[in-house]
């Protein structure tokens, strides 16, 4: 037995080091801010507080989806935060979500104005606000609701067991790898034979449950998250990937991808993004050398 599986846990559990892994200088057991910090406030209605990751994506793709739809309302000024230096322990961030976790969102078309928190509540947020990405009849919204929660309750076990055991964890540990592949294989499963007859998840029409479930299991059909395609056997989830295919297709998919990245190719980073011209204006690539230090 090596040492991850003849661990005895103590009577109660007290926080005396880091766990180790990628994440571990952030992670802590306590609530609340770290230090005094306002959020920037910039001139659009809403105000998105965010990061490129998964969560993060399928807010920025659903306001590039609303634009490209002509609501001006859907206007957003769209900041980094950067949770590997802390910045989600903000006095600020943590006054627009108290979980200390991107993406958080404040719509200030509303007096007062409203803070909105966790990516699916504020797709739903945006879905109702426009009335659009989302059915209107009661049976196809509450097939669209079903796929959306499913989501939800589901990224867990891929981002917070699987992607953190097979990609993160310091030591690579059998069980956990396993435990989760065989629930993450299970989930892909599942949305393979649903789309297998369903051109989107509730059927003809594109909407929020897609915009939500396709950062984190359309991604793993490219390899991009975790670089996990072949071990997962990607490939044999035919259906998973024609509708992947199909989502990475649209304009405004890939550019809510670049809104608050971080990694990757520089033409592919808009940090900060205020208006629609920064696309073409404002990625790391079009920044002079001085601009790319200040903004790191
Ligand atoms: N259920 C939340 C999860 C958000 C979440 O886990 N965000 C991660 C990045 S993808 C985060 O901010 N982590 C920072 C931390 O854990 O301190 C949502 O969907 O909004």
């Amino acid at each position: 037995m090596d040492d991850a599986t003849s661990y005895t846990p103590p009577k109660v559990w007290t926080w005396d080091a880091e766990s180790g892994g990628k994440f571990a200088s952030i992670n802590r057991p306590i609530a609340g801010s770290t230090h005094e910090k306002p959020l920037p406030l910039g001139k659009h209605p809403l105000q998105l507080y965010s990061l490129g990751t998964p969560n993060g994506v399928k807010v920025t793709v659903l306001l590039e989806e609303l634009l490209a739809l002509g609501f001006e309302g859907a206007e957003y000024d769209a900041y980094l935060i950067n949770i590997l230096e802390g910045d989600q322990f903000g006095s600020g961030f943590v006054d627009a979500n108290p979980n200390s976790k991107i993406p958080a969102m404040v719509d200030h078309s509303t007096s007062p104005p409203t803070r909105v928190f966790e990516s699916g509540a504020i797709l739903l947020h945006l879905a109702e606000k426009f009335d659009a990405f989302i059915p209107d009849d009661p049976a196809g919204r509450a097939e669209c609701l079903s796929w959306l929660f499913w989501q939800m309750g589901s990224a867990p076990y891929l981002g917070g067991g699987f992607g953190h055991f097979y990609a993160y964890s310091p030591t690579r540990i059998e069980y956990c790898i396993d435990r989760f592949t065989m629930e993450v294989k299970r989930q892909l499963d599942v949305l393979d034979h649903h789309l297998a007859d369903h051109q989107y998840l509730c059927g003809d029409t594109y909407t929020i449950a897609d915009i939500a479930v396709w950062p984190w299991y359309g991604e793993l059909m490219f390899n991009t998250l975790y670089e996990a395609a072949e071990f997962l056997d990607a490939q044999s989830y035919t259906h998973v990937n024609r509708w992947a295919r199909q989502i990475q297709s649209r304009t405004a998919v890939q550019r809510g991808k670049m809104v608050n990245r971080t990694w990757g190719p520089p033409e592919g980073q808009l940090h900060e993004r205020h208006n629609a011209s920064d696309f073409e204006t404002m990625t790391e690539d079009k920044k002079t050398p001085g601009e790319v230090e200040a903004s790191e």
